[in-house]
């Protein structure tokens, strides 16, 4: 039946070709050589896109539709063309004089070709030059309309989105699960304007003034001499600036939590970091933080398995948010804010608004839900949308105003100016996926990469020339008008409130605030960052910043470094936790987990056939590993394919692994089966299987097996009935006690005892 569809599938696609290939044959010119066997024999336009897959909308830069798809620019018509439009008959031989003769200087397109190939690069990123990126929308709620006119937050209305997520530190190829704070900008294509959210997945930030961006950039960044280690803080540089520049202190402990290796960009929160301030229809102002919360709940690796993931599978999170999305498991976050009188002090229950390494406890202040996001589409084009989409915090819609956050106001700087280098000069909002929906009439003109051709001879106010065209918007006709905010009579000076010399009671609440488990992440991960270090005066002062978080978290560090426990820089505040800070506790829907079979030719194939349909039930995903690749097959049932081998699974991949048991356990099923994979071992001796059995159950995830599955996972040391091991004679049985563990992510019991 597969020779079948695959024939089936063949002949359609020769007719697809026969029909966009037509008769295009060049009057008068010979037909071309026929094509190697291994390529197509007759000249087809690119594959379409898959069905998930939504290229940029095409509008122009003044906002109306092109009627131009930039994809057809891209790539229209059958045959090789070069870059002006000449159709080419050979592409894989420099001009000569002869065939062994010199290479000719006339050749065009030998020219051409190399040398757009020498300028594809452009530069990264200074930051956040790593990213994953989707399409999707944004429906809001109408719960904010009291509190800001925003147009795209009114009840029900919908608008386009496009988010990027990615890692700060490291380059374009370097790893996903690696240890750092992750980027969540999220550009919305409203009706009004583009609306930019550049926000972290950590709600505080390492210095509270943008003038010292570079300083933390540049110790972050891997050492100028050698260039490493490549994106990750277990680094001399990193430690010695975050332990002389205590403010630091805050944004550093939630690198070292959890939430410094989430399990997936879907199981990430997101925050705006700093006070914003909404005015709505009436003029009136409050501040307010901004908090993204996925409906998947926050979730985090294990330092082990981040580790194991960055050699194994470097693309992790990119891979899994794609397949998440290309699978129709779209990833939802609620956007909420939490609200605060627009005070002349701009300060909450004693916390000041305007310091981007504090927030604001979830219990004082409840984050209110005021719209969905929803990513449905991958992007078409890497290079075109995630590499070349331009945030900055400066995009504003009427209805949101920046704060005086200091912060803040560095970035309004920085962002534009960095787009204007990387991306080739001003015109950077006229690529496709910087567009904005919003009708455009500005009057900026020509620059490197001008792609519209304005009309008019008078871009400039007031004009009489172009009958005065464009008119001005106050604010009845949409106008973006800044709040007219006192500024406090002051002087001159280059100082910070005294608010911001507190560097060490927010911190000391995280700390407070997280579960037994998750302190212990902390501890290991400051043992180990610190471990990285050679210079003992800079752990030693580390470890003095520690001390005035708490004592047991430095006494701890202290030893597995094996250095004395210093005296405090200052003595502990007296705070009190906030439980919402915690990722332990409560349930979440599993879509999307990766349950491992682990199955070969002597197993019970038809309780393999039924737990695939119940893991796709539940909405997740199963994949079948097998001693090699193929399909098993035991005569009864449909073929079942063999997704991973015993030589390409690893642990990190699974949320689950469930061993198959042999129906008739005692007898050689194996010589009696007709088994097409899977002849290459057996599951419950072979080696691979039981370091994939015992990695998942040292990464407190759920594992089990039925039938004699157990026999595996004695011999990986994994005791049944244990914490989280799940054994029975029914796989229905096993999968829906599965499933209740992964709503819990991990099998919390088991740690801190394993890891
Ligand atoms: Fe930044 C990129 C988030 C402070 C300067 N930043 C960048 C991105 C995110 C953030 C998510 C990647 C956007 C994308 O996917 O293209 N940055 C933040 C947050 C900050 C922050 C949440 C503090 C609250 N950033 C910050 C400061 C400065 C910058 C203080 C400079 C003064 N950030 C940049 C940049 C980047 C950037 C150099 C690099 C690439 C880009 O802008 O487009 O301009």
């Amino acid at each position: 039946p597969v020779k079948a569809a695959a024939d089936k599938a063949a002949e359609k696609a020769r007719a697809a070709v026969r029909q966009v290939a037509g008769d295009d044959e060049i009057p008068g010119r010979p037909a071309p050589e026929p094509p190697s066997p291994q390529e197509p024999t007759r000249p087809r336009g690119p594959l379409p896109p898959k069905p998930d897959q939504r290229g940029p909308k095409t509008v122009s830069p003044t906002g109306e539709p092109t009627g131009v798809d930039p994809a057809a620019v891209a790539q229209r018509g059958e045959r090789l063309t070069t870059a002006q439009g000449l159709r080419l008959p050979d592409t894989d031989h420099s001009l000569k004089a002869g065939p062994r003769g010199p290479v000719l200087l006339q050749d065009h397109h030998l020219r051409e070709k190399i040398t757009h190939f020498d300028h594809e690069r452009i530069p990264e990123r200074v930051v956040h030059a790593r990213g994953a990126a989707a399409h999707g929308f944004f429906q809001g709620y109408g719960t904010a309309a009291h509190l800001t006119k925003a147009a795209f937050l009114g009840k029900g209305v919908e608008t386009p989105v496009f988010v990027r997520f990615s890692t700060v530190l490291g380059s374009r190829g370097s790893s996903d699960t690696v240890r750092d704070t992750r980027g969540f900008a999220t550009k919305f294509y409203t009706g009004e304007g583009v609306f930019d959210l550049v926000g972290n997945n950590i709600p505080v930030f390492f210095i509270q003034d943008a003038i010292k961006f570079p300083d933390v950039i540049h110790a972050g960044k891997p050492h100028p001499d050698r260039e490493i280690p490549q994106a990750q803080s277990a680094h001399d540089t990193f430690w010695d600036f975050v332990s002389l520049h205590t403010e630091a202190t805050h944004h550093t402990l939630w690198n070292m939590s959890d939430r410094g290796i989430p399990r997936s960009y879907r199981m990430m929160e997101g925050f705006g970091v700093h006070t914003f301030r909404f005015v709505n229809a009436e003029g009136a102002t409050t501040l307010v933080k901004f908090h993204w919360k996925p409906k998947l709940g926050v979730h985090s690796l294990v330092w082990e398995e981040a580790q194991l993931i960055n050699g194994a599978d470097p693309d992790f999170h990119r891979r899994d948010l794609a397949d998440a999305i290309e699978a129709g498991a779209h990833p939802q976050w609620e956007l909420g804010v939490q609200v605060f009188p627009d005070t002349p002090e701009q300060t909450f229950e004693g916390i000041d608004l305007l310091d981007p390494t504090k927030i604001v406890p979830e219990e004082l202040a409840p984050v209110q839900p005021i719209g969905l996001l929803t990513l449905d589409a991958n992007p078409t084009n890497y290079f075109a949308e995630t590499e070349q989409v331009a945030f900055h915090p400066g995009h504003l819609v009427p209805g949101i105003d920046v704060t005086d956050d200091p912060l803040l106001a560095g970035r309004l700087f920085s962002y534009i100016d960095t787009q204007i280098t990387r991306l080739g000069g001003p015109n950077f909002a006229q690529i496709p996926v910087n567009r904005p929906h919003a009708p455009v009439n500005d009057m900026t003109r020509d620059g490197l990469h001008q792609d519209a051709v304005h009309r008019g001879v008078a871009p400039y106010r007031p004009n009489s020339l172009d009958g005065g065209c464009p008119f001005l918007a106050g604010p009845e006709a949409g106008g973006y008008v800044e709040v007219p905010v006192p500024i406090a009579e002051s002087s001159k000076v280059r100082a910070a409130p005294a608010s911001f010399n507190d560097h060490f009671s927010q911190p000391r609440r995280f700390w407070l605030s997280l579960t037994p488990v998750e302190q212990e992440h902390v501890i290991a991960a400051y043992s180990f960052e610190l471990g990285k270090c050679y210079e003992n005066a800079v752990k030693e002062r580390a470890l003095r910043t520690l001390a005035s978080i708490d004592p047991r978290l430095c006494a701890e560090v202290a030893k597995g470094l094996g250095m004395p426990v210093p005296e405090p820089s200052e003595p502990p505040a007296s705070v009190e936790p906030s439980p919402a800070l915690s990722q332990v506790g409560g349930e979440w829907p599993v879509t999307g987990r990766v349950v491992g079979i682990v199955a070969d030719a002597g197993s019970d194939l038809a309780g393999v056939r039924a737990l695939r349909r119940a893991v796709f039930d539940a909405d997740m995903v199963p994949l079948v590993i097998a001693p090699t690749g193929g399909e098993l097959t035991d005569g009864d049932g449909d073929p079942i394919t063999v997704q991973r081998t015993f030589a390409t699974a690893r642990s990190v991949e699974f949320d689950a692994v469930l061993l198959a048991g042999n129906p008739a356990p005692g007898e050689d099923a194996h010589g009696a089966r007709d088994a097409k994979a899977g002849d290459g071992g057996r599951a419950a001796t072979d080696p691979r299987v039981l370091l994939l059995v015992a990695e998942a159950y040292r990464h407190a995830k759920a594992v089990g097996g039925w039938a004699d599955g157990e026999e595996a996972l004695r011999a990986a040391g994994v005791t049944p009935g244990g914490p989280g091991v799940v054994t029975g004679g029914d796989p229905a049985d096993v999968l829906s006690e599965i499933t209740r563990l992964l709503a819990r992510h991990r099998v919390w019991d088991r740690f801190p005892a394993t890891v």
